[in-house]
């Protein structure tokens, strides 16, 4: 890896039974496997978010298997902060050459509570600042193919009719992140093969596997003291 470059944020979002946890997987190992084989690409950290081992990730999973009720606005924090308590971690693997792949970030925050109707600016400010991904993978699929591929688990959003609304706001998201140029969302149709799938996100991957030129930056920051650095410097 040249000096100047640091390791790429790639982020995978999809709706609940697309194949996202375990095509990250895959993507994990190729990464990794790449690196075994003495090639210069740098290692590789999966992060899976929510992150149900934290202590605000144990509210989340007890919310989530509907053995807490929370108000909409607070759980939706609670998801936030889960990803807050992971926000320098991220940022220093980055800085030394290492890969990081989530599976699911601030995406999935916006579109599992604007889809309660909870509106997309409200949703979106918590998630201003955090670690931006370079690439963003959105796997792609109709809620009731997901549905057929041996149904929803018992959670709380694991219901076609939620999973409709939720793919609406993706749709959303990922057309105002290309037009605001946060990263590079990628759309996959997840509705094939998972080897197709595999290859297409290969495809996505591939040229950000040894590492990207340039700064991380804040997602969605924009800060209105010039020159003034937006990660918090004085
Ligand atoms: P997973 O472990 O990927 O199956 O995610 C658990 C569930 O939580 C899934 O239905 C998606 C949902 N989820 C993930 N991230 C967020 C978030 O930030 N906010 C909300 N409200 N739901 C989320």
């Amino acid at each position: 890896m040249s000096s100047s470059k640091r390791g790429a944020f790639i982020v995978i979002e999809g709706l609940d039974r697309s194949g996202k946890s375990t095509q990250a997987s895959l993507l994990h190992d190729r990464l990794q496997d790449r690196q075994d084989a003495g090639a210069t690409t740098p290692k590789v950290v999966l992060l899976k978010f929510p992150d149900r081992t934290t202590a605000i990730g144990k509210m989340i999973d007890a919310y989530l298997r509907s053995e807490s009720e929370l108000d909409d606005r607070a759980i939706h924090l609670l998801f936030s902060a889960n990803r807050w308590e992971l926000a320098s971690t991220i940022v220093a693997h980055l800085a030394q050459g290492t890969t990081v792949l989530a599976d699911r970030y601030a995406f999935s925050g916006i579109a599992f509570s604007a889809r309660k109707g909870l509106s997309y600016e409200w949703c979106r400010a918590p998630e201003v600042g955090l670690p931006a991904p370079d690439l963003t993978l959105f796997l792609n699929i109709s809620p009731d193919v997901a549905a057929a591929r041996g149904g929803y688990g018992l959670e709380r959003y694991e219901k076609e009719e939620v999973q409709k609304g939720v793919r609406r706001v993706f749709n959303k998201i990922g057309r105002a992140v290309q037009e605001e140029g946060e990263g590079k969302w990628v759309e996959i149709d997840a509705g094939k093969t998972k080897e197709e799938v595999a290859e297409e996100l290969w495809k996505a991957v591939e040229p950000l596997a040894s590492g990207v030129q340039g700064s991380i930056s804040g997602l969605w920051e924009i800060s209105l003291i010039p020159g003034r650095d937006t990660q918090g410097g004085t």
